[in-house]
């Protein structure tokens, strides 16, 4: 039997800031140092710019050699697995992408992903428990669900990180059975889209953002059980050098405005690697399901979702720093109120609340209601949350109903009588221990990332 620990998701990671970070990695990009396979040339050109560390005489010169960015956005790495991913059919589904059912009741779809109605954890029975169930989990996907062979697939590593600097023909392999066998780890994590609350932009602001147009349901919260990156990176020979790992899927790439961007991938610096990253296969307590990254996923706590890589076929370890899309153009903030090249790399989500409630649900006039909903933030346990139920006049206290931690959402209530027929606004505004606070206003970026803004939930009573 393999040895099992249950690690709490330490606080603060003690990690250089990834502004910091950034900015190190620009100099070794422009050193020739830095590899950027897949992203625009002018994308990086344009961030070194705004960021000042590309001075003009010097920069033609500085940007000729070679291997600071690919001639191709093509994928780096040779389509992993030797088993094809099966597309999936389900054409009765309202998101053919995705291979679990859908029922109206629990998800909204949108595109290609599947929003968690928030009404959905609650049923007859009262409320769902911390943890989301799986077939009411919110799927966020670029493309599709790969149906994937568990015994046919390998995780690969290589890169010039890793001792003797194996190539991606012959890299250092773990099947599923390696890692079952390594000592295993059990985490409470949220995943949570980066673009999750994007349409309150819109609504609530007026401002036009593109992407999915989420409500609050881009996020949930499991168990995982998996191995902690740190031990495979380890046995695979981590040298001292290495200072990013790219995680790549195994899902079809992606296209994007007709450019093929190549696989779903993101750089992680390698002290978040080595600090508490699992390589999960389990999901409350049973095999991860297709959905969700079957058979392994990463699991990145406390980061923005698409840290959390699905369906992961291979890692490169690198000893300079890596781009993919996914750092560059995307998940960087742009805008007024930013660099003019965008912030560093989005990491850490921001504090939000949500009611277990509809959105325009009708309660009975004249009688106590119970309000349950639910509070969390990327950097520390929640503090308190106050609900207003006058449109932001008066706030009170919510009664928490969970021990509050860094690594889960915590439930809450509050009772409220609506004493006359009508419209309402209903508000949840939490603060994190760090005193982090939802603002009125959340501050605007390009691609809507972060709204951590209170939400305006209208309800009638009648
Ligand atoms: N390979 C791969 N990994 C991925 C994605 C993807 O499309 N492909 N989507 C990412 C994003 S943007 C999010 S928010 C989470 C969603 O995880 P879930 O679908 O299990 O809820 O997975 C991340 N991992
Ligand atoms: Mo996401």
């Amino acid at each position: 039997m393999p040895t099992e620990n249950t690690t709490r998701t330490t606080l603060a990671s003690p990690i250089p800031t990834e502004a910091a970070y950034d900015r190190l990695r620009r100099h070794q990009w422009l050193a020739g140092e830095a590899r950027a396979d897949g992203v625009e040339r002018r994308t990086l050109l344009r961030m070194l710019a705004a960021a000042g560390v590309l001075a003009a005489p010097a920069a033609g010169g500085l940007l000729t050699p070679g291997r600071a960015y690919a001639q191709s956005p093509a994928s780096p790495v040779p389509a992993a697995n030797p088993e094809p991913a099966v597309p999936v059919a389900g054409a009765a589904s309202p998101v053919p992408g995705i291979v679990k059912p859908l029922p109206a009741e629990w998800f909204v779809p949108r595109g290609t992903n599947a929003e968690m109605r928030w009404d959905a954890l609650r049923d007859a029975q009262g409320g769902i428990g911390r943890h989301v169930p799986v077939e009411r989990f919110f799927v966020r996907n670029h493309t599709s669900t790969p149906v994937i062979d568990a015994d046919g697939w390998r995780l690969r590593l290589f890169g010039s990180g890793l001792r003797g600097g194996p190539s991606a023909e012959r890299p250092v392999e773990f099947g599923l059975a390696d890692l079952r066998a390594l000592p295993a780890t059990r985490i409470s994590a949220l995943i949570e889209c980066a673009g999750n609350g994007r349409s309150f932009y819109a609504t609530q602001q007026n401002q036009t953002v593109p992407g999915t147009p989420w409500t609050l349901g881009g996020v949930g919260s499991a168990q995982w059980r998996g191995v902690r990156l740190a031990e495979v990176l380890r046995r695979a020979g981590l040298t001292r050098d290495a200072v990013d790992v790219l995680p790549s899927g195994l899902d079809p790439e992606y296209v994007s405005g007709g450019v093929d961007l190549g696989r779903v991938r993101r750089p992680l610096p390698v002290a978040k690697a080595l600090d508490d990253v699992l390589l999960a296969y389990e999901m409350n307590g049973e095999p991860l399901t297709p959905d969700h990254g079957a058979p392994v996923r990463l699991v990145v706590p406390g980061w923005i979702g698409i840290a959390s890589i699905k369906w992961v076929g291979s890692i490169e370890v690198a000893d300079q720093p890596l781009y993919s899309p996914w750092n560059t153009d995307f998940y960087r903030l742009f805008g007024p109120d930013y660099p003019a090249g965008g912030s560093a790399p989005v990491t850490t989500q921001v504090v939000k609340s949500a009611f277990e409630l509809a959105r325009g649900a009708v309660l009975e006039a004249g009688r106590e209601h119970r309000l349950h909903g639910r509070s969390w933030s990327g950097a520390a346990p929640v503090r308190r949350v106050e609900v207003s139920t006058d449109g932001g006049l008066r706030w009170h206290r919510a009664d928490l109903r969970d021990e509050p931690r860094a690594d889960n959402w915590t439930r809450w209530s509050i009772d409220w009588r609506p004493d006359r027929p009508g419209p309402y606004e209903l508000r949840a505004r939490a603060t994190d221990r760090r005193g982090n606070t939802q603002p009125e206003t959340a501050v605007f970026n390009r691609e809507g990332y972060l709204f951590d803004a209170v939400v305006v939930h209208p309800v009638t009573a009648a």
